[in-house]
């Protein structure tokens, strides 16, 4: 009998890192619990981490390598799959060139500091431009306008809620989802802090979310129309003077265009837009510019529109041009122990070296290119065709936009590999799908997290126990790879003797621990072992990005690019088109849901499965008679789907949720997963280069037209409303 052992570590399935106390008995982790003496959590986490124990021992995890044979899937050993992958690849380089092969990297890829890396490493050393990821259905816009605003993608501004007097949100539903793009668990009772201290806190959204109810007021918006309510907030604060006149003057490039730019966004005329009361925009602008410190953080829900280029930019001017970027209280430019937005451009995966999409001419951000392009990349005859997709920790086909066509250019593949945790929707059309290890099973520094933590700390996690059965790590199985095509790591030779050797003496760490000796010394390593449940670093000095840290060519904010502001003139026509008489056209919102992390984690026998549901404001509903658990078919220009509404009073008149990450493939290997039935809403969104923004790529899923059409109530129907009533 093994004596149980505790040992600390955090949890890496979203970006609050939460800190975790693995109950260890031998190698088998008996329970996670929360680590009330993390730096930062202090104690707090969610239902999904310390469920994570689940997912480690879950009976349907792939654990050995297997490929696909007649009849279904047969188990292989590593050494075969390799091989026979390794000289596939090879073939297929040598007859169609490098950017025949695509990899795609998943959402849970960049909680792997090394996977990270390697997956540059592996996508350098094939030789491709077709590096796709989870990027641009997700956050891609943030990175195209740092780019241009900052010069440097992963530059980023963080909210500092823990000081602030006054936070405005966008498109986000931190108690659900702990928000993107600030590390920082218990974001709603820091929003309630500033609550406390007499500040104020506004939540832009479409839907009275769970956060609205428990914090700050509610501004319902029509959606897809947030650039132009932040345009207007602008519009206020010029016309008003309420600018602060030195910081614009001091750090930034374009003023006179951007006053040019929000000039005919007045509130009156972004109302009807918006559904925002022209006081009310008033109200915010003056309040955002009148506080002892502001911020504005926006996320998915902006990001996923139409206009989130336009959105972010607007953002941070308005926070610069209130005096707000770059200090206490308001927006954060985190330092962190290492900078690691000049560090990627240093390694070569913020350059632009002219690389262009074949299908489209996207410019690739920080590495990698849109993945709506994806199916005609592969789909379009033609010389770069791509043959062969291997993806890491991804499930495209449910999580990105038009699972048809996706599907349709999966099966011309000549190869398809996935790694991963599961046989997922993905991977059930695979070639091969090979067995990662999981975060207990590795070690792990959160390195995405670096200059995104408005408290910055670091932590280095231990694996709590060694990989289980045949799996691999990520970042293993893709410097396997490079080897097994005969492919240099980043494509030189001295690089990937370089990263053998290091690997070979120390793994991954070799890589990281000399980074963090500026904030730690010479002995990081040591120091970080000391404290197993995270170091606080001191504050930086705010003021030192606007004064020492921006790369563009002029060393100012370039508050109005005319790129990143491509698509005004599409926004003020809407704007111009708006306030018709009769019901707002249907807009699809999304939804994530709460024991979920998009297309995966939810196969757990112990979680009750809740049927997918269309969720619509009862005035809409009215229309054409529908009560709950009718069935409806939404369709947009891309496809249908069909599904049994739920009437609420939180949604606005207009708008229509639906969570994505249901309708699992029958023949994946999620058992309980695909007891949940749903349909993927993602056949609703459209792929291909004109369904996506110009700039950055960024995918839409968010403010999709939608037709409804009632079905008629048969059987089914009656039983989901019993069902539905019983719930
Ligand atoms: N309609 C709609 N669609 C959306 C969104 C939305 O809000 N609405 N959100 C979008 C967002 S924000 C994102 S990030 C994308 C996500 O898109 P993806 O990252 O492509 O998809 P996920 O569903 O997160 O699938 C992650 C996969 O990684 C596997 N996995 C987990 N941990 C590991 C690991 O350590 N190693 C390996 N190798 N595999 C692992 C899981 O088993 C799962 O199969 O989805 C997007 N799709
Ligand atoms: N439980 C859970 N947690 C998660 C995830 C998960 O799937 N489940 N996914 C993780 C991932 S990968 C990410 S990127 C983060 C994302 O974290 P968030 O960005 O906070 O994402 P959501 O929780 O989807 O919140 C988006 C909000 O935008 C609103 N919205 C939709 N359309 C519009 C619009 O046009 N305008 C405005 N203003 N709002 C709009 C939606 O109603 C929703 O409340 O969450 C992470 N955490
Ligand atoms: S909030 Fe995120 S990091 Fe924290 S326990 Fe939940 S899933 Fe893990
Ligand atoms: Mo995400």
């Amino acid at each position: 009998m093994n004596a149980m052992e505790t040992k600390p570590t955090y949890c890496r399935i979203c970006e609050a890192a939460c800190g975790l106390l693995a109950d260890v008995e031998g190698s088998r982790v008996v329970r996670l619990r929360p680590d009330p003496k993390h730096v930062v959590s202090r104690g707090f986490v969610c239902a999904k981490g310390t469920r994570f124990a689940e997912i480690h021992h879950a009976s349907d995890r792939v654990d050995h390598p297997l490929m696909r044979a007649p009849g279904g899937f047969t188990r292989v050993s590593w050494d075969r799959a390799l091989e026979d992958i390794g000289r596939r690849l090879r073939d297929i380089r040598k007859t169609y060139g490098p950017h025949a092969i695509a990899t795609y990297v998943g959402n849970p890829m960049a909680f792997s500091y090394a996977g990270t890396l390697a997956s540059h490493a592996l996508s350098k050393a094939i030789g491709s431009r077709n590096h796709f990821s989870a990027a641009s259905l997700d956050c891609s816009n943030k990175f195209a306008v740092s780019r241009r605003m900052f010069g440097r993608a992963a530059s980023h501004p963080v909210p500092d809620f823990e000081r602030a007097r006054f936070a405005l949100l966008l498109g986000t539903n931190p108690m659900v989802s702990q928000s993107s793009f600030v590390h920082a668990p218990r974001i709603v009772e820091r929003l309630k802090g500033i609550e406390k201290r007499g500040g104020s806190v506004y939540v832009v959204d479409p839907r009275r979310t769970e956060t609205v109810k428990a914090v700050g007021t509610h501004v319902p918006i029509v959606p897809n129309t947030d650039a132009a309510f932040l345009l207007s907030l602008l519009h206020v604060i010029f016309t008003e003077g309420l600018q602060d006149d030195e910081a614009l003057e001091r750090h930034a490039d374009g003023r006179v265009e951007l006053e040019r730019a929000v000039a005919p966004f007045s509130p009156e005329r972004v109302a009807s837009l918006t559904s925002i009361p022209p006081e009310q925009i008033r109200s915010i602008a003056r309040g955002f510019a009148g506080a002892a410190a502001s911020s504005c953080h926006l996320s998915t829900g902006v990001n996923q529109g139409r206009y989130g280029t336009i959105a972010y930019a607007a953002k941070i001017a308005l926070e610069l041009a209130t005096g707000n970027l770059d200090r206490p209280g308001g927006a954060l430019m985190v330092r962190g122990p290492f900078d690691l937005a000049d560090l990627v451009r240093k390694i070569g995966v913020d350059d632009d070296d002219g690389t262009r999409s074949r299908i489209g001419g996207f410019a690739p951000l920080l590495g990698e290119l849109p993945t709506s392009i994806l199916p005609d990349e592969i789909l379009t005859p033609g010389k770069d065709q791509i043959r062969a997709l291997l993806v890491f920790a991804g499930n495209p086909l449910l999580s990105a936009p038009d699972e048809a066509r996706l599907r349709e250019a999966m099966k011309q593949l000549d190869l398809v590999v996935s790694v991963d945790l599961f046989l997922n929707d993905t991977g059930a059309s695979a070639d091969y799908v090979l067995p990662a290890t999981d975060w207990l099973e590795r070690h792990d520094y959160p390195l995405a997290q670096t200059q995104l933590q408005p408290q910055p700390y670091v932590q280095l996690s231990e694996a709590v126990v060694e990989p289980k059965h045949e799996r691999r790590h990520d970042w293993q199985i893709m410097l396997d790879l490079a080897k097994a095509m005969k492919r240099p790591l980043w494509g030189r030779r001295w690089v990937d003797a370089l990263i053998r050797a290091g690997i070979a003496a120390g793994g991954p760490r070799a890589f990281l621990l000399p980074l963090l000796i500026p904030a730690l010394g010479l002995r990081p390593g040591q120091m970080l072992a000391e404290h197993p449940h995270g170091m606080r670093l001191h504050r930086e000095r705010a003021g030192d990005f606007l004064a020492e840290r921006i790369a563009t060519a002029s060393g100012r904010v370039q508050l109005f690019d005319p790129q990143v502001y491509g698509r005004l003139d599409a926004l003020r026509h809407e704007m111009e088109a708006s306030g018709g008489s009769g019901p707002r056209p249907l807009r699809l919102i999304t939804k994530r849901e709460k024991l979920g992390h998009n297309s995966w984690m939810h196969s757990n026998p112990k979680l009750s499965t809740k049927e997918q549901r269309a969720w619509i404001h009862p005035e809409d509903a009215s229309r054409w008679n529908l009560e709950t658990g009718d069935r409806v078919r939404l369709s947009s220009t891309s496809g249908s789907i069909e599904l049994p509404v739920e009437l609420s009073e939180e949604l606005s008149p207009g708008a229509i949720a639906v969570s994505h990450g249901y309708g699992h493939v029958p023949d994946s290997g999620w058992v309980h997963a695909k007891g949940r039935g749903g349909v993927n809403v993602n056949i609703l969104a459209g792929s291909g280069p004109h369904a996506i923004d110009e700039l950055s790529g960024m995918c839409q899923f968010v403010g999709i037209e939608l037709h409804l059409e009632p079905l008629a109530k048969t059987e089914a129907s009656v039983d989901d409303r019993a069902h539905a009533t019983a719930e």
